[in-house]
């Protein structure tokens, strides 16, 4: 690698490069720095927000350091890097992170206190960094610290989103969503305006023989729209390691085209056109596991597959191997189906441009991606119309069908008898109009398929891939169980327990080797121990409940049991479920003596989460919640026995002060439809205990932490189909007599007009129950009941949550990526660069 200043003149630039604040003084004086130069603010008008851009210009400057060191050591030493193509990742805040990341803490607070400002106020000044939807976004931004902390080389990819997931406002008990504007103030970005990509799009295919005599094709005459890059820096833990998070923003490129329309005197056109370029990475599409088939959403996704796929190209280049070398150079995982065309259009630069012969082209290529399946549910699979692709991306389109040729040729010739099979595993589906289906491209175009849970791979073997696992041999389908990092879901999000860890384990190592929890369990009998845990959770429910007032108006006695369900509405997690159980708990409630009341368990059901903006269903959940609150929370007969509150705009910040105060959290979909579900993991362990159905991620959870201390209920995946079955064709279909009182208490108006409820009741009652509500709702209810009379016994649930927690080792995203390290990436660590004169 070469650099650009000559030798003589580099002894300057040693001598003037950043320095890192290392002390208090030195940050008080990076920030102060900054408030009054970058901000032109001053001690006369610095408010929190003035003060927080300040600390995290000069928590910037630090990372950028750290960043520039990586990046240089990464090239010079080029080892194999991974790249993380995500459409989403629902990073969160990032101060806070970056503060606890590089050690800063102390510091820190300290400094911003003689500045006259607490750490808590600034940092909640940030806005969340919100790219993301639920669990396929937050798992990317978890991944992301992981390999940082492990210091694996390593990008991610994406799109830099002008509008972020919308806000939630809840009025009159109805979802209203405003647009996320976050880019006014970003401190956490740096744009490249000299890495930039031009992308194609429509245009044709021309073929020509070269001097060789060899037919290629040329894909030309296109629209070209500009990709600039936008880096942000990612720290990891205790480690110098600082990858790199680079998003693509589009923007009009200045072609030709551009100054001909401008000076003809067509200046609406040529900024029409400016604005349709910058159209394509404005919005983040807020469905979650849904696919539309929006043709912008394509736009979007080859946009950015192409930007990506240059840059790493590029990068690859500059080190002059042989192309034969790529795969030992680059690993580049497919996070879903979203990034698939990065696939066709590896093939094209290296069959169109690079005039490789097709049979390298595709082995370099399978050997490169991987691909991760978040989900069997047929209605997220995406399957784009053929003569979209076609107009949008005709080369592209023309190699899709390269690769089916050849894929089905290949099939027909392993698997003679069996002509069936050929259009069930077909890229292609032979509907009206016919549809490419993106799982199968990716699977195909692959080495390695993953599932994100035990039960999840096991279905994605047998369900919805059964096929290309007799066609390829059950290794190319593997499991890499989800996994969260401790970093920010226990060390930020709960200082206080982390804290108490570290006490008894002698230092905060277990923040990198969440194995060493198992050490904690020696204390569990331990009263010392036991006394600081619990009034660490009582605090973290005294902390909710302040905010529950503040933000919600709803008063809740932090003595009550929290029990929690926050994550997208969605059918399939069956929000309806737990509502109902609520609105059952109601009825019980309203029809005791005094006398019975009095001995009942008080509890505050807690909801958050957002509904697609297009899914009516969805935004019925949340209307009734809303409704049964009002009813449920001011009547007095209820009282403290019953609270429920629906949280709005539930994120990434609010879930961190939601987590740590939880004493039950709700994961109960119907058996087999979570892959795996996240959040699970967070609750427990921030000593929380769980009530679940035997899906995703909760079975193992299960394992680890021992069944006495999670409360399993409902049907198993096994025995869904027959149930559902049955619904249609079973003896006539009988309702759970306390099922059907909900159900009438709903529509006699007890929560308000009954008409926007309809859909939900007739969806279980005449549409045949899909997510079987009615088959688990008894269980459900009384497993419920288990729970109010074991949490009587506080010195018992105090053991289970202290076990559970000391039990959750397994579940570090720490320990996915090195699974997915050694057995889909094939990539080493590489040790953190030096520091000057280190
Ligand atoms: C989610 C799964 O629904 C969730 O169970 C899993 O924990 C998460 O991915 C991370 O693997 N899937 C999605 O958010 N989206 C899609 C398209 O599946």
């Amino acid at each position: 690698v070469e650099a650009s200043v000559p030798e003589e003149q580099r002894e300057a630039w040693k001598k003037h490069s950043a320095k890192e604040f290392k002390t208090k003084d030195q940050f008080e004086a990076d920030v102060v720095r900054h408030i009054e130069t970058t901000l032109a603010r001053s001690l006369f008008n610095c408010d929190e927000a003035a003060a927080y851009a300040g600390t995290a210009l000069a928590l910037r400057d630090r990372l950028i350091i750290e960043w520039n060191r990586t990046q240089q050591q990464q090239t010079f030493a080029d080892p194999k890097r991974v790249y993380y193509l995500s459409l989403e990742f629902l990073m969160g805040r990032a101060l806070d992170n970056a503060i606890l990341n590089v050690g800063m803490k102390d510091i820190a607070k300290q400094g911003l206190e003689e500045l006259g400002f607490r750490m808590e106020d600034v940092i909640s000044q940030e806005r969340d960094a919100a790219l993301g939807n639920g669990g396929l976004g937050r798992l990317a931004a978890c991944f992301l610290d992981s390999l940082a902390t492990l210091n694996y080389p390593a990008w991610g990819y994406a799109l830099r989103y002008r509008y972020g997931i919308f806000r939630q406002e809840i009025v009159d008990g109805y979802q209203v969503e405003v647009p996320d504007y976050w880019l006014d103030f970003n401190p956490w970005e740096f744009p490249r305006h000299d890495v930039t990509v031009d992308v194609q799009f429509y245009g044709g295919v021309r073929k020509y023989t070269d001097d060789s005599g060899k037919q290629l094709s040329v894909w030309e005459n296109g629209e070209i729209v500009t990709a600039v890059a936008y880096d942000a820096p990612i720290p990891g833990y205790g480690t110098r390691t600082t990858n790199n998070l680079r998003l693509w923003s589009s923007k009009a490129s200045h072609g030709e085209f551009d100054f001909t329309k401008f000076n003809s005197g067509e200046y609406e056109a040529s900024v029409a056109d400016q604005q349709r370029a910058e159209t394509i990475s404005a919005v983040l599409y807020p469905n979650d596991s849904l696919d539309r088939g929006k043709e912008l959403r394509l736009k979007q996704q080859y946009f950015w597959c192409a930007a990506s796929l240059f840059d790493i190209v590029r990068r690859f280049k500059k080190s002059k191997k042989a192309w034969k070398e790529f795969a030992n150079q680059v690993a580049i995982q497919l996070n879903d189906t979203h990034p698939t065309l990065a696939i066709p259009e590896l093939m094209r630069i290296l069959l169109d441009q690079e005039s490789l012969e097709w049979d390298e082209a595709w082995s370099i290529t399978q050997a490169t991606f991987g691909y991760t399946n978040h989900t069997v549910m047929p209605e997220a699979l995406e399957k784009w119309s053929v003569p979209l692709v076609q107009h949008l991306l005709p080369r592209h389109l023309q190699i899709i069908y390269d690769i089916n040729f050849h894929f089905l040729q290949y099939v027909e010739r392993n698997f003679p008898k069996e002509r069936e099979m050929l259009s069930r595993v077909s890229i292609i589906e032979e509907s009206e109009p016919k549809r490419v289906r993106m799982a199968f491209l990716a699977v195909i175009g692959s080495h390695k398929v993953n599932g994100v849970a035990e039960l999840h791979s096991d279905l994605v073997r047998t369900t919805i891939f059964k096929d290309f696992v007799k066609i390829y041999g059950p290794d190319k389908f593997t499991n890499v169980t989800n996994g969260i990092t401790p970093r920010r879901w226990l060390h930020q999000a709960n200082p206080r327990l982390s804290a108490l860890i570290a006490s008894k384990l002698g230092g905060h190592d277990f923040l990198r080797d969440l194995n060493l929890l198992h050490k904690v369990e020696a204390y569990v009998d331990d009263e010392e121990f036991r006394k600081e845990f619990r009034a660490i959770k009582y605090a973290n429910k005294v902390r909710l409940a302040k905010y529950t007032k503040e933000v919600e108006g709803i008063t809740v006695n932090p003595s009550s049991l929290f029990d929690i369900q926050v994550k997208r509405i969605h059918e399939y997690k069956r929000q309806q479920l737990n509502i109902f159980g609520v609105i059952h708990r109601y009825l019980e409630l309203k029809s005791m003596s005094p006398e019975a009341r009095s001995k009942v368990q008080p509890r505050v059901s807690f909801f958050g989460g957002k509904a697609a903006p297009g899914y009516w269903m969805a935004k019925m959940v949340i209307h009734l919640i809303n409704q049964v609150g009002k009813v449920v929370n001011a009547d007095p007969d209820i009282g403290d026995l019953l609270k429920v509150v629906f949280l709005s705009d539930y994120n990434v910040s609010k879930a961190e002060i939601i987590t740590p105060a939880s004493d039950i959290s709700e994961h109960i979909s119907t058996a087999g439809t979570e892959a795996s579900g996240t959040s699970n993991m967070k609750f427990v362990l921030n000593g929380g205990l769980i009530i679940g159905t035997c899906d995703g991620a909760n079975i193992e959870i299960t394992r680890e932490v021992g069944e006495d201390n999670i409360f399993l209920f409902g049907n198993l995946a096994e025995d869904v189909e027959d149930l559902r079955h049955a619904h249609f064709y079973g003896d006539s279909f009988q309702l759970d007599p306390s099922l059907q009182r909900v159900f009438d208490t709903i529509r006699s108006g007890t929560f308000g007009d009954a008409g926007p409820f309809s859909g939900l009741v007739d969806s279980i009652v005449d549409h045949g129950d899909y997510y079987l509500v009615s088959d688990d709702f008894k269980s459900y209810v009384e497993t419920q009941g288990l729970i109010d009379e074991a949490y009587k016994d506080q010195e018992a649930w105090l053991t289970r949550t202290i076990t559970a927690v000391s039990r959750m080792g397994f579940f570090s995203s720490d320990r996915c990526i090195d699974e997915y390290a050694e057995m889909i990436w094939n990539v080493e660590p590489l040790p953190p660069p030096k520091m000057n004169g280190a």
